[in-house]
């Protein structure tokens, strides 16, 4: 018989770290069942007082670049200097961009096994099969139940590095050499988004292509101002099987952080983060709610055809099915 556990049992679980009931609480929270919905909003409010005080990370990179890798080494080091680190990739089961998450959970095995961490794949695809999720809000969960560091691994391409950036204190940038990307400046939007970069899979053999690849993108860097004016994105070399270079990096990231709190610029980033969590729910919600009834699914459907038939505009369409909306007409 299964016992159904209480909002207080989640709250105080989560608070306590209990691991079993932080895993629940997260469930909820990434429920989308309507009768879930209310309940993981009593679970947030009452949680939100022993929230923020961690440092939150969001790692990217290509596929393969060793973002699983490095949040296994790196996990270990940060918990060997005393901190307990929560690690959230962004699964992209149900994305475009196929990645496989039990691949990265196998790899970060003994991360895993560690007591002062905690490791959760946290679904991509969201109402409507958008991109929605929750990894936000089961940072929120994961920071009430003490965690000092959050490292967000993305799945490295399109809109997933956009959310992370911005739910991130510090955006790090994996790089490996050789793929030319340097050439190309990265993504030019993503290169500004970049607070550190770390270029992976450096080890003796290459270790010239290595110094090499971080002069050209010093160079690439030279010409791109970061949002903090005195803050030069430092191009730290190393390896995440090796474990080299995770000194330097936890260094910097350390440093990065005391700026950003120093220029008051780290709390006023979070309410700008908290900010655009809203508007994202916001249009998230409404999307939703065009789904909430047969008749507006069933409208949804006919103004869509119509557009997609060319009959009216793609603009029209949606304006009428809009007015339907808010109508209630339905
Ligand atoms: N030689 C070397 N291989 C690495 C290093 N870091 C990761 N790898 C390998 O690169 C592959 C992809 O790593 P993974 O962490 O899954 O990359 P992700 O897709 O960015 O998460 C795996 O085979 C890793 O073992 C490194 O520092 N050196
Ligand atoms: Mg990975």
């Amino acid at each position: 018989m299964k016992k159904r556990i209480s909002i207080e049992e989640l709250v105080l679980g989560v608070k306590s770290n209990n691991i079993r009931l932080l895993g629940k609480a997260i469930s909820l929270v990434e429920s989308k069942k309507p009768e879930h919905r209310e309940q993981a909003e009593i679970l947030l409010k009452e949680i939100l007082p022993y929230t923020g005080q961690s440092v939150r990370i969001g790692i990217t990179g290509v596929p393969g670049a060793g973002k699983s890798t490095f949040i296994e080494s790196f996990g270990k080091y940060a918990i060997a200097q005393g901190k307990k680190v929560a690690v959230l990739a962004i699964d992209p089961s149900s994305s475009l961009n196929q990645g496989s998450i039990l691949g990265d959970k196998t790899r970060m095995e003994e991360l895993a096994k560690d007591p002062n961490a905690f490791i959760r794949p946290s679904p991509s695809g969201g109402f409507l099969g958008g991109v929605a999720n929750t990894t936000f809000e089961t940072m929120l969960l994961c920071e009430a139940a003490g965690y000092d560091l959050i490292l967000i691994e993305t799945v490295g391409v399109g809109q997933s590095e956009v959310m992370v950036a911005d739910i991130s204190d510090v955006f790090l940038y994996l790089k490996v050499m050789g793929t030319g990307d340097e050439l190309q400046g990265i993504k030019r939007g993503i290169m500004e988004m970049v607070d550190l970069i770390f270029i992976n899979k450096v080890e003796e053999e290459n270790i010239t292509l290595a110094k090499n690849t971080k002069l050209e993108l010093m160079r690439a860097l030279y010409f791109i101002t970061h949002k903090i004016e005195d803050w030069k994105v430092p191009v730290v070399l190393g390896s995440a099987l090796e474990n080299k270079g995770l000194q330097e990096i936890y260094q910097k990231i350390t440093e990065f952080v005391a700026l950003k709190k120093k220029k008051n610029i780290f709390d006023v980033e979070r309410k700008i983060q908290a900010e655009k969590r809203f508007e994202y729910w916001v249009k998230e919600l409404i999307l939703a709610r065009t789904q909430s009834s047969e008749a507006l699914k069933k409208a949804y459907l006919e103004h869509k055809k119509s557009a997609s038939e060319l009959e009216r505009n793609p603009i029209s369409e949606a304006q009428s099915f809009v007015n339907k909306l808010f109508k209630k007409e339905f």
